[in-house]
C-alpha cells in the first residue's frame, strides 16, 4: 500500500490504494510502518508524503463506518506522523478531503498543486473530522476560519489555503518532484518538525456561522456538534480536545443522519454502474441536435455546451430560433457569473452553437435530443423526421416526462435506436437524469446515455417505460395522498408546513405555485379519461386554475407573492379552496407526514418490483436529486427501513379503512413486512 524509496537523503512515501486512496486498515497500518522505517533508516533525513495515482487521500473509508473499528485508528496515524523526530511533508495533488486532509496536517510541511480541493467535509457524511481536525485546523488557520471550512465542509483552492497558512507552498510541474524538491529546500534551511498540536488557537464567537448553518443545514448535529468540538481547540489543552472530539465523532456515527447520508454517498455512485451494460463500448458523441429551444431544450442545449460538445438546435421559425440563441446565451452569462466558465469560454461555447428551422441540420448529428410539446401526435412527427435526417446509428431520444417511448419508438425504422432522456429543469443545472430504457432500446445505445450523463455531469438512473417513470409516477402518487387531504379538509398550507418541517425544502403546494397550476390541471385532464371512478379530482386546484391563479407566474396561486416574496397565504385562495373541499376533518402534522411518506414508499416499492426502477436505491437517488427529498433521510425507501416496512404497511391499512380504493399495500412492501426484511436488503 506504501512504496517506500529513498532519494538522496530523502525518503519518498508513494501511496497506492486507488481508486482515491481511501484510509482503510491496511493503507493506516502501512502508513504507520512506513513512517517507523523512515524513522529508523538512518539515510533518511526528511520524508515526502505522496499520492499515487489522481490524488492525495480522499479520506477514511467509508465503508467502514459502522463496523468495528480496526487499530490503528486515524488519530493515532496522524499521532505517530506528527511525533515524527524527522520531518515529514506532505505534496499534496487532487484532493485531499477530510482523513486525507487531517494527515496531511500531522505533517509538518504542505506543498499543493494548482487546482487542489483541500476539504474537511465530514459533516456532508453526517459526521465531524475525528482525526484532529477539529484541533488542529484551528491550530493553524485560526478558529473562525477553520470553524466556516468545517460547518459547511466546502473545499478550499491553494490559493486561499496558502493565505490562510494551511499550505506553505504551491507546486508546479509534478507533484512527486515538486514535493521532493521542497523538501530538500527546507532540509538545506535546516528546518526540524513544525507541529500544529503545539500551536494555540485563539477563541472565537461562533454564533452567526451557528445561525448560518442551522438554517442550511437543518435536521443535521453533525455541524453543530463539529462547532463543539472546534471551540475546544480554543479551550482545553491538545490531548484533551482530541479526546473530546473522538467522542463526539462517536455519538455522531451512531445517528441515523450518518446513516443516510452515507447510503445517499454510495448510491448516487451505485446507480451510474448499470449491470446489463457491462463492458458495452458505447458510440462516440461530439455533436448533438436539440430540437425544441424552450426552458427545458434551451437548458439541455447550455448543458451540452458547457460539456464541450457541438449543438444544433431546431426551432420551427427563426424568431424561435432567435428566442432559444437568447436563453442560452443568458444561460452561459449566468454560468459565467457564478464563476464556472470564463467569459472568454463563454465566447468560445457560444460558437458552438448552431441554430436552424430545417432537421437537415443534424445530418452530422450523433445524438438528437427532442424537447417539445409533450403530445404523442408531435412527437410522432418529430421523431418520423429525425429518423429520415438523421445518419444510420445516430441515437434518438426523448425528454418527454410520461408519454409512452415504446410508442414513440414505433414512429421510427430505427426502434433500437431510441431512448428516453429525461432532464430536470432547470436542465444545465440539476444533476439527475432519467434513462429511459425502451422495450426495444439496444444496450450500446443506453450504454451511450450513461456515458453522455456522465460527459455532461450528470447522474444517470435506468427507468422503465410507464406513465411518469420513476420520478414523476411516485410524484403524481403522494401529490394525490396531499390533495386528497385536502379534500376531506386539511389546509394546504398545513400539508406544506408539516412536510417542510419533515425536510422538504418546499411543500407540494409551494412547489405546484412554482412550476404553475396549469401544468397540475393539464396532467389532471390528461388522466381524467382513464381515471376510475373513486379518483377524486383536486377540485379546489382547479377552483385556482380558474381563477387565474397559476402560481408565481401570476403573482398569486395558493399563495400570494404581490406583497412578500416568499408567498402569503392569501384569505382569496382560502375561500376558493374551502368552497371546493368535501369534509372538514383536521390533521395533524404525523398523520400527514404518515400519508404522504405511506404514499411515496408504497409506490417506490411498485415502481422496484415492477422493475421500472432497478433496485430501492434507484428510487432514493431519483427522489434525492430531483425532488428535493432531504438527503439526511437518505430517499424514501431508506427512510422506509428506519421505520420499518412493517409500520409502513400497518399505516397503509389503517388508512385503507377509511379509503380502501386509494391505500392497497403494494405486494413488494407486504412481502418485506411479512418477512421481516428491508428495501436495502434489495441493494446490491
Ligand atoms: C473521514 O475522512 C472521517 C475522518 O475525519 C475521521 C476518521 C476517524 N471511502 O467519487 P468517485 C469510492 S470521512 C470509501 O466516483 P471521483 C467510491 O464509492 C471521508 N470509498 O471518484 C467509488 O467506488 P466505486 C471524507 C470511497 O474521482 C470510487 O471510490 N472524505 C471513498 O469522482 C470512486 O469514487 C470524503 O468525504 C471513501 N472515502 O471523486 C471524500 N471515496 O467505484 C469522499 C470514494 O465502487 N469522496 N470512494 O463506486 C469523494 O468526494 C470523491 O470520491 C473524490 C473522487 C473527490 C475523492
Amino acid at each position: 500500500m506504501i512504496d517506500y524509496t529513498l532519494e538522496d537523503g530523502i525518503a519518498v512515501l508513494t501511496v497506492d490504494n486507488p481508486p482515491v486512496n481511501a484510509l482503510g486498515h491496511a493503507l493506516r497500518a502501512g502508513l504507520v510502518e512506513a513512517v517507523r522505517r523512515f524513522e529508523a533508516d538512518g539515510a533518511a533525513r526528511t520524508a515526502v508524503l505522496v499520492g499515487g495515482g489522481r490524488l492525495f487521500l480522499g479520506g477514511a473509508d467509508i465503508s467502514e463506518f459502522g463496523k468495528p473499528p480496526q487499530s490503528p485508528g486515524l488519530p493515532e496515524v496522524c499521532d505517530v506522523i506528527e511525533a515524527s523526530a524527522k520531518p515529514v511533508v506532505a505534496a499534496i495533488h487532487g484532493a485531499a478531503l477530510g482523513g486525507g486532509l487531517e494527515v496531511a496536517l500531522g505533517c509538518h510541511y504542505r506543498l499543493a498543486m494548482p487546482g487542489t480541493k483541500l476539504g474537511l467535509p465530514e459533516v456532508t457524511l453526517g459526521i465531524l473530522p475525528g482525526a484532529g481536525g477539529t484541533q488542529r485546523m484551528p491550530r493553524l488557520i485560526g478558529t473562525e476560519q477553520a470553524a466556516e471550512m468545517i460547518a459547511f465542509g466546502a473545499p478550499l483552492t491553494p490559493e486561499r489555503a496558502q493565505e490562510l497558512g494551511l499550505l506553505d507552498r504551491i507546486g508546479e510541474g509534478d507533484v512527486r518532484t515538486a514535493g521532493i524538491a521542497f523538501a530538500r529546500e527546507l532540509l538545506d534551511q535546516g528546518a526540524g518538525p513544525r507541529r500544529t498540536s503545539d500551536m494555540r488557537a485563539e477563541p472565537a464567537d461562533l454564533t452567526d456561522l451557528r445561525t448560518r448553518v442551522t438554517k442550511k443545514m437543518r435536521g443535521q448535529p453533525a455541524p453543530g456538534t463539529a462547532l463543539d468540538s472546534v471551540e475546544n481547540a480554543a479551550r482545553l489543552p491538545f490531548r484533551e480536545g482530541l479526546a473530546e472530539e473522538r467522542r463526539l465523532f462517536q455519538g455522531l456515527i451512531e445517528t441515523p443522519q450518518r446513516a443516510a447520508l452515507i447510503h445517499a454517498f454510495f448510491a448516487e455512485r451505485a446507480v451510474t454502474k448499470l449491470p446489463e451494460i457491462a463492458g458495452v463500448a458505447p458510440r462516440d458523441v461530439t455533436s448533438i441536435g436539440v430540437i425544441g429551444g424552450g426552458t427545458m431544450g434551451s437548458g439541455i442545449a447550455t448543458a451540452a455546451l458547457l460539456a464541450g460538445l457541438d449543438v444544433t438546435l431546431v426551432e420551427r421559425d427563426d424568431s424561435a430560433a432567435e428566442a432559444a440563441r437568447d436563453r442560452i446565451a443568458s444561460n452561459l452569462a449566468a454560468a459565467a457569473k457564478r464563476g464556472k466558465i470564463t467569459e472568454a469560454k463563454r465566447d468560445a461555447l457560444a460558437q458552438a452553437l448552431t441554430t436552424a428551422t430545417d432537421y437537415g441540420a443534424l445530418a452530422k448529428a450523433d445524438l438528437a435530443i427532442e424537447a417539445v410539446f409533450e403530445s404523442m401526435e408531435v412527437k410522432h412527427e418529430v421523431f418520423a423526421a429525425l429518423d429520415k435526417a438523421m445518419k444510420p446509428r445516430a441515437i434518438l431520444a426523448t425528454n418527454t416526462s410520461y408519454l409512452d417511448i415504446d410508442a414513440i419508438a414505433a414512429a421510427t425504422t430505427r426502434p433500437s435506436d431510441v431512448i428516453g432522456l429525461h432532464f430536470f429543469s432547470p436542465a444545465h443545472v440539476m444533476k439527475l437524469l432519467e434513462v429511459v430504457v425502451a422495450k426495444e432500446t439496444d444496450p450500446q445505445v443506453t450504454a451511450t446515455a450513461f456515458a453522455l450523463a456522465r460527459r455532461l455531469g450528470k447522474t444517470p438512473v435506468r427507468a422503465g417505460v410507464c406513465d411518469g417513470f420513476i420520478g414523476n409516477r411516485i410524484l403524481s402518487r403522494y401529490r394525490a395522498a396531499a390533495d386528497r387531504m385536502v379534500l376531506d379538509g386539511a389546509s394546504p398550507y398545513a400539508i406544506d408546513r408539516a412536510l417542510e418541517a419533515f425536510g422538504f425544502p418546499m411543500g407540494p403546494y409551494r412547489v405546484s405555485d412554482l412550476a404553475g397550476l396549469d401544468i397540475g390541471f393539464m396532467t389532471r385532464e390528461r388522466k381524467a379519461a382513464t381515471a376510475h371512478p373513486e379518483d377524486r379530482r383536486a377540485t379546489f386546484a382547479d377552483a385556482l386554475y380558474h381563477a387565474g391563479r397559476l402560481g408565481q407566474k401570476t403573482g398569486k396561486g395558493y399563495y400570494n407573492y404581490t406583497e412578500d416574496r416568499r408567498g402569503a397565504v392569501d384569505p382569496e385562495a382560502v375561500a376558493l379552496i374551502e368552497a371546493a373541499q368535501e369534509g372538514s376533518r383536521s390533521f395533524s402534522d404525523e398523520e400527514i407526514t404518515a400519508r404522504y411518506m405511506a404514499a411515496m414508499v408504497d409506490e417506490g416499492a411498485r415502481v422496484v418490483d415492477e422493475g421500472i426502477a432497478l433496485r430501492p436505491l434507484d428510487v432514493d437517488v431519483v427522489k434525492l436529486m430531483g425532488y428535493g427529498f432531504p438527503r439526511w433521510k437518505g430517499g424514501p425507501m431508506h427512510w422506509a427501513d428506519a421505520q420499518g416496512p412493517g409500520r409502513i404497511a400497518a399505516d397503509i391499512r389503517r388508512f385503507a379503512g377509511e379509503d380502501a380504493h386509494f391505500w392497497q399495500v403494494s405486494p413488494l412492501l407486504d412481502r418485506l413486512a411479512r418477512e421481516g426484511r428491508t428495501f436495502g436488503d434489495l441493494n446490491p
